[in-house]
């Protein structure tokens, strides 16, 4: 294993004189995981930097996340150790198109997955998390909506919600949607005392023979009052190291080889350093996007 421990050393006075919080996602490396004083889905995260008297978060995820933490605490320095770490999927969708889409449905609210640029979000009026979308779309009184952008989790939350009527953008996670129904079944014929708990940015016929469908922090749970002793993971490989540390006598399977973001892993301990020591990049929301995407925010957190 790489020595990280003149870099940590650094990080950890760092932290200390910047008054920082260091937040990582569930998918970030094993050691980011390790030096973070967090480690959570979006959501928390985005929670936690807006709970906390810290004036510098530092973010080890992806732009979006980085962006919703900036849109719920503006007066706090956000950084992004990995300046070109996007989410592929949050680029599927643009607020011209959603506009035009607004067109086209005007009847329809527009729920926009947290995977979604700051613009987006603007010009949406509900935002939910993979680990909120199915209750929120239930409870919020619109009957019609434009679920984006991601089609798998669009088409998952319709399933489960078939009273209303759901305009599925077409977007998908790279990652997620590369596994297919013969490597779950492989997976299953390997090790078939092991539940597949699979994430619904997945292909439906993933999540359709899967054992549990859940958001990372929805699979961490099922874990944890799980009794099977071994599981088989759907999601990106990053979660596998906590739940790992959390229980050890467990043992988890990758669903598929595929199952990695490369975005998430763009975030290194020397960029972190980096981060601190320079205090950038940083990630600001022009209040004029600022606002309307904190609306939106505020109005999942309302109904959830
Ligand atoms: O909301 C998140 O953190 C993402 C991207 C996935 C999840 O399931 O937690
Ligand atoms: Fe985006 Fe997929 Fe990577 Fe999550 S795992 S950041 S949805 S590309």
């Amino acid at each position: 294993a790489t020595d990280f421990s003149a870099d940590i050393a650094a990080i950890r006075r760092l932290r200390e004189a910047r008054q920082a919080l260091i937040l990582a996602h569930n998918y970030q490396n094993d050691e980011i995981q390790d030096l973070a004083d967090i480690v959570g889905d979006s959501l928390a995260l985005s929670q936690a930097a807006a709970a906390t008297a810290a004036p510098v978060i530092v973010f080890c995820g992806v732009h979006f996340m980085a962006e919703s933490a900036a849109i719920l605490s503006p007066d706090k320095t956000v950084l992004l150790p990995a300046e070109t770490a996007g989410c592929p999927m949050a680029e599927m969708a643009s607020a011209d198109e959603v506009l035009r889409w607004r067109a086209k449905y005007p009847r329809a609210a527009v729920v926009a997955y947290v995977n979604s640029t700051a613009a987006v979000k603007a010009v949406s009026d509900y935002c939910c998390t993979s680990a909120n979308a199915v209750k929120l779309v239930r409870r919020i009184p619109e009957t019609e909506l434009i679920f984006l952008p991601d089609q798998n989790l669009g088409r998952f939350v319709a399933e489960q919600v078939p009273e209303k009527t759901i305009h599925l953008w077409p977007g998908y996670c790279l990652t997620h949607h590369r596994v297919t129904a013969a490597e779950l079944l492989r997976a299953k014929e390997l090790h078939p005392d092991a539940p597949v708990l699979a994430h619904p940015e997945c292909r439906s016929e993933v999540t359709a023979l899967a054992d549990f469908v859940g958001s990372t922090s929805q699979i961490i749970a099922y874990v944890r009052e799980a009794a099977a002793a071994k599981f088989i993971i759907g999601t990106e490989m990053g979660i596998i190291h906590g739940l790992q540390q959390e229980h050890p006598g467990k043992t988890f399977y990758l669903l598929a080889p595929g199952l990695v973001c490369p975005n998430m892993k763009q975030t290194t301990v020397a960029k972190v350093r980096l981060a601190l020591e320079q205090m950038a990049p940083a990630i600001t929301v022009d209040p004029a996007v600022r606002e309307p995407a904190r609306r939106a925010l505020d109005r999942m957190l309302a109904y959830v």
